[in-house]
């Protein structure tokens, strides 16, 4: 296997997009012949996190298990794409300091909470506000912004997943990965 491991953390809003990067980004550099593998907040909640919820302490412990395992795909040499809101600068500087530098690229989807309201796609938002859901991200629960990630994504309007995508390979690609 001709490639050198690393993971891709990408935080943000529940709604901002995460997932779509995600899943464009794997597929990205599956077509360059790398070898990928998504751990996605939503999915692995029904597994692996099933027995964590949503308070604070939950999603540290949520993260942490998540930047673990991802060091153990980048260790095996595969590119470990991470989607979780990681709403806490701690908890994501902890997974960093996992990795050795350089490994750990955190990727920003930097869109403003009334854009992933106004999206909606699970009528969460929408539930939150009418107080159905406790502790949402961006409503009643605190999201933190990266105060220094290696890219950031979203603020330029108009951008596609496959746009965004691109940028993140260019970044892998120039990193050597
Ligand atoms: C935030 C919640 C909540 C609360 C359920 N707060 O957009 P989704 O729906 O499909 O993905 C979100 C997912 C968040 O899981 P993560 O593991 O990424 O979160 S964290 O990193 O903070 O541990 C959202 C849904 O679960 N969801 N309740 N209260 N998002």
């Amino acid at each position: 296997l001709d490639q050198k491991g690393c993971v891709i953390w990408v935080t943000g809003l529940s709604g901002s997009g995460k997932s779509t990067l995600a899943c464009a980004l794997n597929q990205m550099l599956y077509q360059k012949g790398k070898l990928c593998y998504i751990l996605d907040g939503d999915n692995v909640r029904h597994g692996l996190n099933r027995d964590l919820s949503f308070k604070a302490e939950d999603r540290a412990e949520n993260i942490r298990r998540v930047g673990e395992v991802a060091k153990l795909f980048a260790d095996a040499g595969i590119i470990c794409i991470a989607s979780l809101i990681s709403p806490y600068r701690t908890d994501r500087d902890a997974c960093r300091s996992l990795l050795p530098e350089g490994d750990f690229v955190e990727v920003f989807m930097d869109v403003p909470l009334s854009v992933c309201e106004a999206r909606d796609p699970k009528g969460l938002y929408k539930l939150a506000r009418a107080g159905k859901i406790k502790g949402f991200t961006g409503i009643d629960d605190p999201y933190e912004p990266p105060l220094n990630c290696e890219i950031s994504l979203g603020r330029e309007g108009g951008t596609s997943p496959i746009e965004m995508a691109e940028k993140v390979v260019g970044y892998l690609d120039n990193k050597g990965y």
